[in-house]
């Protein structure tokens, strides 16, 4: 059986970081070992949420799953709370990154703002761990972040690309721009391969509303597909298909809820894709 690992936080209420990586990557069939970075009352878009910090754990897991010699088939990070937890995820690739997929999302801002709590120097912070992944699938505020240049929704084909060149120069292999809409009415994401320099664009019809946690369904997805032996272009439309079904089933509900997407009920649309 494959094995993924994945170092985020667990928001009790909020479906996101764990609370989505967790049951997405177990329902495609690959065990999922976690290393919870937090555990806050709910994520960070409520008011008074709590934040209990689990940095200390951290590294006497990593010893404990070295002693055991556990290996694993790719490892995922997620939403990361401070700089000390930037530098565990380095020391995450460092001791069990061998022939190992290294995906990083690096969950931190979204319409040109920054998330509550982080910084620019953290940002600036973050691209040390992008460059030592694999794969970076960032919107693109953190992309704009991570390479401190300004935030635009006006932009074309070309300077996509030009960020996707960027991202990809500061190590990285490969690296997903999530959210990209290059024509009006649709929505996608927008990818570039290093190694064999290759883009690929997949876009679908955009759903009228927009949710919190759909990036970590998305990189959830992503890793799991690529973990079951999908191409990176098959893996990506995967991801994009399911995070759109996912918005589509939780629009249907009259009353839905606003903090997360109706990602349980579109498990079996997801299986179907793989
Ligand atoms: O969805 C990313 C995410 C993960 N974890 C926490 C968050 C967020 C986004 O706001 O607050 C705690």
């Amino acid at each position: 059986m494959k094995r993924i690992a994945t170092m985020q936080d667990i928001s009790c209420i909020g479906k996101c970081s764990l609370t989505v990586a967790l049951p997405i990557i177990s329902s495609m069939g690959i065990e999922t070992s976690v290393i919870p970075t937090a555990v806050l009352s709910t994520h960070t878009m409520f008011k008074d949420f709590t934040f209990h910090d689990l940095t200390n754990e951290i590294e006497p897991i990593f010893n404990h799953w070295k002693k055991e010699g556990f290996g694993f088939d790719a490892l995922y990070t997620g939403y990361l709370g401070s700089f000390e937890q930037l530098d565990l995820a380095k020391e995450f690739f460092n001791s069990f990154g061998k022939n190992t997929l290294k995906l990083v999302d690096p969950c931190m801002a979204d319409n040109g703002k920054l998330y509550p709590g982080f910084t620019r120097e953290f940002a600036r912070a973050m691209k040390d761990v992008c460059a030592v992944a694999d794969i970076i699938c960032p919107n693109l505020t953190e992309a704009s972040f991570i390479l401190d240049i300004p935030y635009t929704t006006d932009y074309d084909e070309a300077y996509v690309k030009d960020i996707l060149q960027q991202l990809t120069a500061l190590g990285c292999n490969k690296a997903v721009l999530t959210g990209i809409s290059l024509e009006e009415g649709m929505l996608g994401a927008y990818a570039y391969d290093k190694e064999n320099d290759k883009y690929y664009y997949y876009q679908n019809e955009e759903e009228p509303k927009h949710f919190h946690g759909t990036g970590d369904i998305w990189a959830s997805t992503l890793c799991g597909s690529l973990t079951r032996g999908k191409s990176f272009e098959e893996a990506i439309k995967v991801a994009c298909d399911y995070v759109k079904e996912c918005i589509r089933l939780t629009l249907l509900e009259e009353n839905h809820n606003e903090y997360g997407v109706n990602f349980e009920e579109a498990i079996p649309y997801l299986l179907n894709n793989l």
